[in-house]
């Protein structure tokens, strides 16, 4: 399968992130990208590639032009307001500032305060190079869409920052410019009457839900965590269905704590089968690997070996398929994980993997 790759990830680095109130190193870095590149290009059955520019055009399809524009300058306009490099909101726009159910202007004198009415959460930190890595993450998912729009079948974008949890006029959840998303707007414009996305991360993909949750032609379809108990908490729940023309083309699948591969990959055949018979043309896949039993942020009893059940089941679908990498933050098994995936697609064998590690331990802990 041919993988494309983008340098300019490398610009976002943060050391930090705020959970709770309390400082942590950060989860989303740049050796994530870093152990999926290698462990893809130590096998040869991957075909490494160069993302190349497209500028904005698709990004304001999806994203309100007045936050990519705040984005591009929004470091330098905080930074002296704030002791860390990294820089995160004081106060976000809870829906109880809304009035008549709408946002009032953007602060333009305030500069966390206009962060906060872009941003929803605290584990989103921008640094310098933040907004030239995220557009290089939608250079790359836009050149994987390339490839597939050119000879069909499926590439691989290794995208970093991730994307799912950033909506129209949102970023947060380690997320600014909605990658999946970008490439699903570009089938849409290039003529696709129907796409689908299929979300497999840990957590549910409110960004992505949000932009297409009254469009008809773009199915989103997720298996989650179940928000009732995990992040994003306030979307992700099966009876989100849509809204208007949108109604029947969300489908939403929240996992219990401690789902094992069964419950996980029966999710998963669930929402391949609502693909199939809503009739989509081209799919893009939200690639985590959160799921897994061993990474952090995980309490669900995924194991390496469904990786590849997982590749399997998009596989048979036979559509052209654009694979955008999401979350995963066991640095590890997470290229295993992720290439394993990929093979399932193409049909080939797994990677068995070189050291034996134990989750049993994780496992008691969850069931
Ligand atoms: C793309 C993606 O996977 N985004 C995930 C964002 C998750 N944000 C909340 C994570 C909460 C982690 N809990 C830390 C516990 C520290 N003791
Ligand atoms: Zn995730």
């Amino acid at each position: 399968m041919e993988w494309i790759r983008s340098e300019q990830h490398q610009l976002h680095n943060p050391a930090l992130e705020i959970w709770a109130g309390t400082p942590l190193e950060a989860t989303e870095t740049p050796d994530r990208a870093e152990t999926i590149a290698a462990r893809l290009a130590s096998d040869a059955r991957f075909v490494e590639l160069e993302a190349t520019s497209h500028g904005l055009e698709t990004v304001l399809r999806v994203h309100d032009p007045a936050m990519v524009a705040w984005f591009e300058t929004c470091y330098e306009e905080c930074a002296p307001w704030v002791e860390t490099r990294e820089i995160f909101p004081d106060t976000m726009l809870h829906p109880g500032l809304l009035m008549g159910g709408k946002r009032g202007p953007e602060p333009m004198d305030a500069p966390l305060g206009r962060l906060g009415y872009w941003c929803f959460d605290t584990m989103t930190p921008i640094v310098p190079g933040t907004y030239q890595a995220a557009l290089g993450a939608v250079d790359t998912a836009l050149s994987a869409y390339d490839l597939v729009a050119r000879r069909g079948g499926a590439a691989y974008a290794l995208c970093r920052p991730p994307g799912h949890h950033a909506a129209r006029s949102m970023i947060g959840g380690f997320c600014y410019l909605n990658n999946a998303a970008i490439v699903a707007a570009a089938m849409r414009h290039d003529g696709a009457e129907r796409v689908a996305i299929l979300d497999v991360d840990y957590h549910h993909g409110n960004g992505t839900q949000a932009i297409f949750y009254e469009d008809a032609d773009v199915h989103y379809v997720s298996t989650h965590a179940d928000p009732m108990r995990a992040f994003p908490y306030f979307a992700g729940y099966a009876n989100e269905t849509g809204l208007g023309k949108g109604e029947g083309a969300n489908l939403n699948l929240p996992l219990p704590k401690g789902a094992t591969d069964e419950l996980f990959l029966g999710a998963v055949r669930t929402g391949i089968e609502a693909i199939t018979q809503r009739g989509a043309e081209q799919l893009v896949i939200s690639l985590g690997v959160d799921t897994y039993e061993l990474d952090p942020l995980s309490d669900l009893c995924v194991s390496r070996s469904a990786f590849h059940e997982v590749g399997k089941l998009i596989g048979e679908l036979g559509l052209p398929t654009v694979v955008v990498q999401e979350g995963g933050y066991d640095t590890e098994d997470l290229g295993i994980n992720v290439a394993n995936v990929l093979l399932g697609i193409e049909g080939e064998n797994p990677l068995t993997a070189d050291t034996v590690r134990d989750a049993s331990s994780k496992i008691a802990r969850h069931v």
